[in-house]
C-alpha cells in the first residue's frame, strides 16, 4: 500500500473527522482512499483496478511554551526494514527549562505506531518494537514528546523521521508455474515465441528482474534464446530434426543483476510444442 503524509499546522479532529488548519479552512482528509482505475486490453474489456492509499494527517506545528526544548525540533533516521525487535534506532533529548534537573522529563511517543516503535521513557532511546516492512510503509513520523515535572507539567515537541531502507527480502515468483507456448516449425530464426513473466516485491534494483535461459549442460541445444526481458525467440531452424516435437527447458529469473551478493534467483520450466 502506498503512504502519503499530509503536513498541517495545529490540526485538530473535529467531530465530522475533517481536519481544521490554523488557516481555519477545512478540507476531508479520508485515512484510506481508493483510487479506482479502468483500463482496457486488446479484446475491449475493461479491468478495475482498485488501489488502497493512506493518508497520514501529521500535526506539524512547532509551538512551544515553556516546556521542555529538544535539541533538535526534527531528527532524521533510518532503519532497515525486517530490523529485530528493540534495535535503537534514534535517541531524542530535551532541555527541561524550568528546573535544573534535566533527568525528570518523562520522554513519550504520541501518535499511531506503539505497535511499531517504542521510546524509553527516561532515555530517549527509540527502539523498533514491530514489524517493519519497505513494501508497506517506506517512511514513518513519530511525533516525540518531552514532559517535565512543574505544576501543571509543561510539555515539549518533536518529530522524528524514520525511513525504511529497503532489503532484497522478496524473491522474484513467476506468474505461472510452468509456462508452454507452441510455435509451426517452418519459422525463421528470431521469431517469438512467447514470453515469461515474474513478479518481486521490492523496490528500486531488488525488484528489476533479467531473464536467461538457464545454463545447465542439457539445456544448452534448444533453438531458443531468452531475452533479458522475458521474451523467447527461436536462434536456429526447427525443420532440422522432424523426430522433435517439443521442447523443454529451464529460465532463470534474477532479480539485483549487478549485485551478486545479494541478488536473489527463481527458476520455471517452459514447454515449447513444435507445430506441424
Ligand atoms: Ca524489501
Ligand atoms: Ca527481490
Amino acid at each position: 500500500m502506498d503512504e502519503y503524509h499530509l503536513f498541517v499546522k495545529s490540526a485538530f479532529l473535529d467531530s465530522n473527522f475533517r481536519y481544521l488548519c490554523n488557516d481555519e479552512k477545512y478540507f476531508d482528509v479520508p485515512i484510506i482512499c481508493a483510487i479506482v482505475q479502468v483500463t482496457f486490453n486488446a479484446s475491449g474489456f475493461s479491468t478495475i483496478v482498485t488501489k488502497n492509499i493512506r493518508v497520514n494527517v501529521i500535526d506539524d506545528s512547532d509551538e512551544s511554551d515553556d516546556g521542555p526544548v529538544f535539541e533538535k525540533g526534527k531528527y532524521e533516521t533510518n532503519v532497515t526494514e525486517n530490523a529485530a525487535m528493540g534495535t535503537m534506532i534514534q535517541q531524542v533529548s530535551a532541555t527541561d527549562r524550568t528546573s535544573s534537573d534535566n533527568a525528570r522529563i518523562e520522554y513519550r511517543l504520541d501518535n499511531n505506531y506503539y505497535s511499531t516503535f517504542a521510546i524509553d521513557s527516561v532515555t530517549g532511546e527509540i527502539f523498533v518494537y514491530g514489524m517493519i516492512d519497505h513494501e508497506n510503509i517506506t517512511m514513518y513520523i513519530l511525533r516525540v514528546l518531552a514532559i517535565d515535572q512543574s505544576s501543571p507539567r509543561l510539555t515539549g515537541y518533536a518529530s522524528v523521521r524514520v525511513y525504511v531502507m529497503d532489503v532484497n527480502d522478496n524473491i522474484p515468483q513467476f506468474t505461472k508455474e510452468k509456462f508452454v507456448f507452441e510455435v509451426p516449425r517452418d519459422v525463421s530464426v528470431g521469431t517469438e515465441v512467447g514470453r515469461v513473466t515474474a513478479e518481486d516485491k521490492d523496490s528500486g534494483e531488488y525488484g528489476e528482474l533479467y531473464y536467461s535461459l538457464y545454463d545447465g549442460s542439457a539445456m544448452r541445444n534448444v533453438p531458443f534464446v531468452v531475452m533479458g526481458d522475458g521474451v523467447i525467440l527461436t536462434d536456429a531452424t526447427l525443420d532440422s530434426d522432424e523426430s522433435v516435437y517439443r521442447y523443454k527447458f529451464l529460465v532463470v529469473v534474477v532479480d539485483a543483476l549487478n549485485d551478486p551478493i545479494n541478488c536473489r534467483r527463481n527458476y520455471v520450466e517452459v514447454f515449447v510444442k513444435i507445430l506441424d
